[in-house]
């Protein structure tokens, strides 16, 4: 079940430094002394918290420019009301449903999490979302599904990068159905209790803790339960680089940088390194999913 980890005092407020010491316990300290062979971190690190300046003005969000800078210039033309959501594929009800409507009475909560970029960098952002089995339970999913396909919305209008071949659009991303069942995984529809800004994503976007930011498929307008394992953008556009489960790992290097470590975006000019944690400090809670595959072969 669902454990909180990090807690507000890793995001808020301003300026104000956090002991290492803190979060070690605050991610658990079994997923780090409980004999995964990680080396221990130094206890007398400091950490520093995200502001909403640095969440909503440091992106990924490659429809709206490649430019960390890009998504928050742009994505306010993306107009998000109404939106509609398609659901199709292996579920007992399928359509084409208003946002409001899918979520129904789904009540939405807050989850502090670490978000690791396959760039090596992370921030600890504090959500509003609610579990992504809820929506699954209310669609139905039915015997015979085995992977959760998202998509992106295309809005040539507003999306300057769409009408580039940057990548290949939609953006499209996909779970297996345990790890999309799995409770830390989340759909967000807020931040810092404010709706989610266009830039990260709204009005809805996928959360995946324990994997690279790139999982985590922004402003979604298709969710398809289905038997094959699904396309996903980066692992499509350059397989040897991007595997398809994304799963943080230190041990495992992308071919052109380590993984072992990342820059805590907004810890001065350069930023901070912090040694990266197997599944991004959530083994505890997700390590079992992968019993028995060799994560080099599945990265
Ligand atoms: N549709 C879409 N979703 C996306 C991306 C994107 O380019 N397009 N970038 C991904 C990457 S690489 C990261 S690191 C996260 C960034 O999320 P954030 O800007 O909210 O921190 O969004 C992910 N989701
Ligand atoms: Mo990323």
């Amino acid at each position: 079940m669902f454990k909180p980890d990090l807690t507000r005092a890793d995001v808020t407020p301003e300026g104000v430094w956090m002991n290492r010491r803190k979060l070690i316990s605050a991610l658990g300290a079994g997923s780090i002394a409980g004999g995964l062979g990680l080396p221990a971190l130094a206890q007398d690190e400091e950490l520093t918290p995200h502001t909403w300046e640095q969440i909503t003005g440091y992106n990924n969000f490659y429809e709206f420019g490649t430019g960390k800078g890009d998504p928050a210039e742009n994505a306010g033309a993306m107009e998000t009301q109404p939106w509609s959501v398609k659901v199709d594929g292996l579920v007992d009800n399928p359509g084409d449903y208003q946002l409001a409507d899918l979520i129904g009475d789904i009540p939405t909560e807050e989850r502090i999490y670490r978000f690791r970029c396959v760039e090596a960098w992370s921030m600890v952002i504090p959500w509003n979302g609610f579990e992504l089995n809820k929506l699954l339970a209310k669609v139905g999913v039915q015997e015979g599904a085995k992977y959760v396909a998202f998509e992106t919305a295309v809005l040539p209008d507003v999306m300057p990068g769409v009408n580039y071949p940057i990548l290949d659009w939609p953006y499209r991303e996909g779970l297996r159905l345990d790890e999309a069942m799995h409770p830390l995984t989340i759909m967000a529809t807020g931040l810092y209790d404010k709706p989610i800004p266009n830039q990260n994503g709204a009005p809805m976007r996928l959360v995946v803790p324990w994997k690279y930011g790139f999982k985590s498929i922004k402003s979604i307008v298709r969710i398809s339960l289905v038997e094959e394992e699904p396309h996903a953008t980066w692992n499509q556009s350059n397989p040897r680089e991007y595997g398809f489960y994304s799963n943080v790992n230190p041990e495992v290097d992308h071919p052109r940088w380590s993984q072992a470590s990342e820059r805590v975006i907004g810890s001065g000019l350069f930023g901070k390194r912090i040694d990266t944690l197997m599944f991004n400090g959530y083994a505890d809670q997700v390590a079992s999913l992968y019993e028995g595959m060799d994560l080099r072969e599945n990265f």
